[in-house]
């Protein structure tokens, strides 16, 4: 997979996808991510990226010139992929998008300032919109970092063999069970008794009955569309039940 990312920042990039899970998948050629610089393509004799907006009102706004040069020359001849724009406008992404979005070839990113981009940029040099979430940042670099990370978790190969992306927190639509390391106790506060016990279709059952204590207590809304079978649904009620009781 390869992600171009067009911004009038590429150095806030360097550090972030160099470092851990994403450098080293970088290193290893399973994702080959590049910055391109929007600036150079300006035209303008500052190289100006923006300028004031038609009709008035508060903010600048990103240039399409620029904008469309840059992405011309990051899609180069034949381009087959999707082009994404970050903006609080888009859907929202989630584990689902996050995974279909990792079976494309290519994906170009960019990320817009100020108060956005010309809508005629993004009419001609963009296939989607989207958001990581209902607010809004200075600019779409963290956004750009954000998807980069949530999408190279889905590509063969880039977590380690031992883990899966399919075992995290929402691939079921569950949170996560608590897990533990050494010390057993730590200042008398002990690991729970079921993980020393070696027998791991209970330590199995205990983890999914953590899972959906967590999700009920923290997240209830995730429940609606968890994948849940009779006896999570059995196990639901008696915690439901315990609750009561308790209060
Ligand atoms: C486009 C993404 C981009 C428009 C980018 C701001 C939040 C997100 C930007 C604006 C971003 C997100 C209209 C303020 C840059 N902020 N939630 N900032 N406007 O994904």
């Amino acid at each position: 997979m390869k992600i171009d990312i067009l911004t009038i920042f590429p150095e806030m990039f360097q550090s972030v996808l160099s470092s851990s899970i994403i450098g080293r998948a970088r290193e290893n050629g399973l994702i080959d991510v590049q910055c391109t610089d929007i600036r150079p393509f300006s035209e303008c004799k500052h190289k100006n990226t923006d300028d004031y907006p038609f009709g008035g009102g508060a903010g600048m706004v990103m240039l399409a010139q620029p904008i469309h040069d840059a992405m011309a020359a990051a899609m180069g001849p034949d381009f087959h992929g999707k082009r994404i724009y970050l903006g609080p406008r888009g859907q929202t992404l989630t584990t689902g998008k996050a995974r279909s979005l990792a079976r494309e070839e290519e994906l170009i990113l960019l990320c817009g300032h100020y108060e956005g981009v010309d809508q005629r940029a993004l009419d001609t040099c963009v296939d989607e919109e989207i958001s990581i979430g209902d607010y809004i940042l200075t600019g779409g670099e963290l956004a750009a970092m954000v998807l980069t990370d949530c999408v190279a978790r889905f590509i063969p190969g880039v977590l380690g063999s031992a883990e899966s992306p399919e075992e995290e927190s929402f691939s079921d639509g569950l949170l996560e069970y608590p897990q533990y390391t050494r010390p057993r106790d730590l200042d008398g506060r002990c690991v729970p008794e079921v993980l020393l016990s070696g027998d791991h279709a209970k330590i199995r059952a205990w983890r999914r009955r953590e899972s959906l204590a967590a999700t009920a207590r923290l997240r209830p809304d995730l429940l609606a569309s968890a994948k849940l079978d009779d006896q999570d649904l059995k196990i639901l009620k008696e915690l439901e039940e315990s609750c009561f009781s308790e209060s």
